[in-house]
């Protein structure tokens, strides 16, 4: 079976994610398309380089990623650092031949984002774009009921992505507060999810108008190491800093289709955790699903006989999206993980087989957009045209 070799550049939270997809993947999904092969993991310094190596099961470590990216024997370069890095990796991996994933958001901008996708274009190489959340089976489930006209033409879509990890004003300025490393706050970081998920199921959005609030003005200076994500807080003496990022965002949508929605992201919702959800109404039924009940698909269908009329729990198993590498029992549990091994699955499969894989980079670069226009129109307070912004990006 046909090997690859992976170069790895960050050994933080998602450097343990996607390691563990690639431990995984042929268990799930056998005959594999092919073993990837956990060659050489990158991080800052050689202590986090070789910890990661350790942990993660690379052979070889390095702490600059330039020579990884012109190493001969790599094969993929997957990109799992701060999101101020994305870009320049990205586009030195394209030059170099070698395929890339990049973890979300894509970029900084669309402008950004746009580099990167001309760059993998340029180069005729495989591009993926991690949201990993439309992996989830329920949610696959709810694209092929889309795709099959289960709920008719869409109306409206609601996604919310809510979590309270940074609710305190003692979780510490970690790189996720900063403008010039994240690109946005809330925006960036779990709003790009959704507006990845209302693309993958309803279509292309065109016009948003949105409010953006900074709630929590300052906090205590984290310089460098890794976002903990506010499991550790500040010494009452650390100095603070500015943020400059949204901590919140509602935004009204318009869609290519004709239908409306919302979308709302926030990291300051007490009590939410990775409630990542979305209800769909259509002129035939409904859907709701939430992450936090991810086996789950709530559905709902106009010709249901009328005294049993209402949501419905669908459990997610063997028969639907997925299923035939998953656990044989629905409901057993689907995790984050599996996400992530769905991911790896479809990535290299679409390297093996030559063919295109979603969400790419065009994709991302298409949910960047979105991203600009909401900052704008909360800027400007007006509804903010996508396809205005893109004729101004060369
Ligand atoms: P983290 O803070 O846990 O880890 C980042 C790692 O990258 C650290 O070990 C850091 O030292 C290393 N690093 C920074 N600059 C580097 C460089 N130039 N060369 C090599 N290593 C470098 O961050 P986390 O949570 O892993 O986030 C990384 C990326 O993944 C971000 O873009 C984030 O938005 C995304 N992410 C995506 C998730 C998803 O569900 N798809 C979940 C969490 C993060
Ligand atoms: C923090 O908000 C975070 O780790 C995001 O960066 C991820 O994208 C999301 O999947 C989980 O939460």
């Amino acid at each position: 079976m046909k090997k690859l070799n992976i170069g790895m550049i960050g050994g933080g939270f998602m450097g343990k994610a996607h390691a563990l997809a690639y431990a995984g993947m042929p268990m799930f999904f056998w005959p594999s398309p092919v073993i990837p092969h956990r060659h050489t993991v990158v991080d800052v310094t050689e202590e986090l380089a070789k910890e990661a190596a350790a942990k993660y099961g690379f052979d070889h470590y390095a702490t600059d990623w330039r020579q990884v990216v012109n190493d001969p024997d790599i094969d993929i370069i997957d990109i799992v650092t701060p999101n101020n890095t994305h870009a320049e990796i990205a586009i030195a991996a394209a030059k170099a031949g070698k395929h890339v994933i990049s973890e979300k958001p894509l970029a900084l901008g669309a402008e950004e984002a746009k580099t990167m996708l001309d760059a993998v274009t340029a180069a005729g190489v495989k591009h993926m774009v991690a949201f990993n959340y439309r992996r989830t089976p329920a949610v696959a489930l709810a694209k092929k009921y889309l795709e099959e006209g289960k709920i008719g033409k869409v109306l409206n879509f609601r996604g919310t992505y809510l979590q309270d990890w940074s609710a305190d004003p003692n979780s510490p300025l970690s790189w996720r507060f900063q403008k010039k490393i994240a690109g946005s706050g809330a925006l960036g970081d779990i709003g790009t999810h959704v507006v990845d998920i209302a693309r993958y199921l309803v279509g292309e959005i065109t016009d948003v108008n949105a409010v953006t609030k900074t709630w929590i003005p300052e906090r205590p200076v984290q310089t460098g190491g890794v976002d903990k994500l506010g499991t550790v807080k500040s010494a009452s003496d650390v100095p603070k800093a500015a943020v400059d990022v949204d901590d919140e965002f509602v935004s009204l949508l318009k869609f290519e289709g004709g239908a409306v929605g919302s979308i709302e992201a926030t990291r300051n919702a007490w009590g939410r955790n990775n409630f990542l959800t979305f209800e769909i109404h259509g002129e035939k039924g409904s859907l709701y699903f939430n992450y936090e009940r991810r086996d789950e698909l709530q559905v709902c269908f106009a010709d249901d006989p009328g005294d049993s009329k209402g949501f419905r729990t669908v459990y997610t198993g063997p028969a639907h999206p997925y299923g035939e590498g998953l656990w044989p029992i629905p409901a057993l549990g689907i995790g984050y993980g599996e996400t992530k091994i769905i991911e790896t699955y479809d990535f290299f499969k679409s390297i093996v087989e030559n063919t295109e894989v979603s969400p790419n980079f065009n994709d991302g670069y298409r949910v960047e957009l979105v991203a600009d226009a909401i900052l704008e129109s909360a800027e400007k307070g007006v509804w903010v045209n996508i396809e205005k912004t893109v004729a101004n990006i060369t």
